[in-house]
C-alpha cells in the first residue's frame, strides 16, 4: 500500500494550488456594483434592469419607492416582487412605475445582493433609469457577461455551465435548448472533474515515488498502477475526441451540404428548404459560384444548409475557385446531399462524372431531380438505371422540385435521416465546444508524453501529468487562466 497519509497530503496540496485564494474572495467583496438591461433594447411592455453588488441596498433605498410608502421605507424581502415607483437618483422625480425584486446574497444569480427593476421598455424610460443608476456612487454599467463572470468567480457555476448558459440564450431549436440545459445542470462539469481527479490521483502516486522510491515505503507496482490509471484516462479522452462523439453539432448545429453537377437544381432545393429565394436560380449552368449558407430548423436541429457551385472542370478562374470550395464543403459536411438531374443522367447514359461520384457514399442522400421532365412511362426503368450508377445502399429519392413530386416525403425523410444518424442514446458526447476539444487534445499530448517515459524519468513524468491536470482544469476554469476566461465571457451579451 502507498502510505495513505502521503498520498492524501499530496492530493490535498495539489488541490489547494488549484482552488481560488482567499485574497480573491476579499477582492470580490469590495468591487463595484454593476447594472445592465437584461432584456433586448427597444419598445416593449416590460424591460428588466438588473443590479448586482455590494451597493444594492443603497440603490434600492434611493430609487425604489414602494406604492403607498416612503422612499426605500419597506423591508427588502428576498425574492418578493413588489409594485413600486422608480425615482431618478439625481432629482427624486418619478421616472416610471413598475416592479422591483430583491435577491439576498448568496441566493442570487451572481451570489451577490441583486435587484431587478421592471419598467416600461421605452428609450426614454431606460436612458433616464440608466443615467440615474450611473450617478450613484460605486455603481457602473456592466461589461459583457459580467453577471455570469461574477457567478463563475464565486464558484456558483463553472466555465462549462457559463458556456451552456450562453448556448441556452442563443438556442434557436429544440435540440440546442435540450443540450444547453444539460450543460447548465452541470453534467459536463461533473465528467471533466472526474477526469481531472484521475490525473491528480496518478500524479499523487508518481510524486510519492519521487519522495520515497519504490520498494522502500511504497508498495511495489506503484509506477504500474499510475500508468494503468493514465492509460485508462487516455482511452477515455481519446474516445471523446473521436469523430463519432462530436457534441458540437448539438450546440452549434450540423452542416448539410448540397452538391452535384451544374444546373441539377441545387439552389432550387436550398430555396425550397429555406422557403424563400435565398439563392439565384437560372437555367444557365454555373449560376452559383460561391458557398451560400442558410441556417434552418430541421426536426428540432439547427442545420446549416450550404448551396455550392456545380462540380465540373472549368477554365474560368472564378468558377474553378467555386468548384474547389464546393469540394471542400462536401468533405467537411456532416450530411451530404447530392442533387442529380434525371433527364441529364438519361442523356449521358447514366454516367455520374468522377468529380461527383467520388463524393457519393452510402452516407450520401442522393436526389434524382426533374422527374417531371422525363417520359412517365419510362420513369421506373430509368430510376433503376440511375440506382445502378450509384454505390449500392445509397439512399435515393426521385423528386421534382418544380412540380413538387416527392418533396414532402423528402422533408420528412431528411428529418428522419438526421434524427437517426445524429441522435445519441446513452453514451452522451461530452465535447460541445471547440475550446473543450483543444484542451482535451492538449491533455492527450501530455498523457502520451507521460506514457512514453520510464520509471527512471519519474520527475519528468510527474511534470507531464501536472500539465495534463492543468489542461483539464482549464476546461472547467478551476484554474483561473485569464485569456481562457476572457475568451468565454466576451461572447456574452451585456446584462448576462
Ligand atoms: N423541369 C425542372 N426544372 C427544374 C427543377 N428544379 C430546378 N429546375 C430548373 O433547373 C434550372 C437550374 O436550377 P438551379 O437550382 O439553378 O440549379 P443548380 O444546380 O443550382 O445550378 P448551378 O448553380 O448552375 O450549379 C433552373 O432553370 C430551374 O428552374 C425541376 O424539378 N424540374
Ligand atoms: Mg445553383
Amino acid at each position: 500500500m502507498i502510505r495513505c497519509c502521503s498520498t492524501f497530503r499530496r492530493v490535498a496540496s495539489i488541490r489547494h494550488l488549484t482552488t481560488k485564494s482567499e485574497q480573491l474572495q476579499r477582492a470580490l467583496a469590495s468591487r463595484p456594483t454593476i447594472y445592465a438591461l437584461a432584456t433586448p433594447p427597444g419598445k416593449a411592455g416590460v424591460a428588466v434592469v438588473r443590479v448586482s453588488g455590494p451597493h444594492v441596498f443603497d440603490v434600492w433605498k434611493t430609487i425604489v419607492r414602494r406604492n403607498g410608502k416612503g422612499k426605500g421605507k419597506d423591508i427588502m424581502e428576498h425574492a418578493r416582487l413588489i409594485r413600486c415607483e422608480l425615482l431618478d437618483a439625481n432629482d427624486g422625480e418619478v421616472l416610471d412605475d413598475g416592479m422591483a425584486v430583491f435577491f439576498q446574497a448568496p441566493a442570487s444569480y451572481t451570489t451577490e445582493d441583486t435587484i431587478e427593476l421592471h419598467v416600461h421598455s421605452s428609450l426614454a424610460v431606460l436612458s433616464r433609469l440608466m443615467s440615474s443608476l450611473s450617478a450613484l456612487p460605486g455603481v457602473r454599467q456592466a461589461e459583457r457577461g459580467e453577471f455570469t463572470r461574477r457567478a463563475f468567480e464565486a464558484g456558483r457555476i463553472d466555465l462549462t455551465q457559463a458556456e451552456a448558459l450562453r448556448d441556452l440564450i442563443e438556442s434557436e431549436t429544440e435540440v440546442q435548448r435540450k443540450w444547453a440545459r444539460k450543460g447548465v445542470e452541470g453534467r459536463a462539469k461533473v465528467r471533466y472533474e472526474a477526469m481531472r481527479n484521475d490525473a491528480i490521483l496518478a500524479l499523487a502516486t508518481v510524486e510519492a515515488l519521487i519522495d520515497f522510491g519504490e520498494g522502500e515505503d511504497i508498495e511495489e507496482g506503484a509506477w504500474d498502477q499510475a500508468r494503468r490509471r493514465v492509460s485508462k484516462l487516455r482511452a477515455n479522452i481519446a474516445h471523446h475526441l473521436s469523430p463519432s462523439q462530436r457534441g458540437e453539432i448539438y450546440t452549434s448545429g450540423l452542416s448539410l451540404v448540397i452538391f452535384g453537377p451544374p444546373n441539377a437544381g441545387k439552389s432550387s432545393l436550398l430555396n425550397h428548404l429555406a422557403q424563400r429565394e435565398a439563392a439565384i436560380v437560372t437555367p444557365i449552368p454555373g449560376t452559383t459560384r460561391d458557398v451560400l449558407e442558410v441556417a434552418l430548423d430541421i426536426a428540432g436541429w439547427r442545420v446549416k444548409v450550404h448551396d455550392t457551385a456545380g462540380l465540373r472542370p472549368s477554365s474560368d478562374v472564378v468558377e474553378s475557385i467555386g468548384v474547389q470550395r464546393a469540394g471542400q464543403a462536401v468533405e467537411g459536411a456532416d450530411l451530404a446531399v447530392c442533387v442529380l438531374s434525371l433527364p441529364e443522367l438519361v442523356n449521358n447514359g447514366f454516367r455520374v462524372p468522377d468529380m461527383i461520384g467520388k463524393h457519393v457514399t452510402q452516407e450520401t442522400v442522393a436526389l434524382l431531380n426533374k422527374v417531371d421532365a422525363v417520359d412517365p412511362a419510362q420513369l421506373g426503368e430509368w430510376l433503376d438505371f440511375a440506382r445502378m450508377a450509384l454505390p449500392p445502399g445509397t439512399p435515393i429519392w426521385p423528386i421534382s422540385i418544380q412540380r413538387g413530386d416527392g418533396m414532402s416525403e423528402l422533408s420528412d425523410g431528411l428529418a428522419e435521416v438526421i434524427k437517426h444518424r445524429f441522435h445519441s442514446e446513452g453514451d452522451e458526447p461530452l465535447i460541445t465546444h471547440a475550446r473543450h476539444r483543444a484542451h482535451l487534445e492538449a491533455t492527450l499530448r501530455f498523457l502520451d508524453a507521460f506514457l512514453a517515459l520510464g520509471v527512471e524519468d519519474v520527475v519528468l513524468a510527474a511534470e507531464e501529468l501536472r500539465y495534463a491536470a492543468k489542461e483539464l482544469s482549464k476546461v472547467t476554469g478551476l484554474i483561473d487562466v485569464e485569456d481562457v476566461l476572457n475568451a468565454v465571457f466576451k461572447e456574452f451579451c451585456i446584462g448576462k
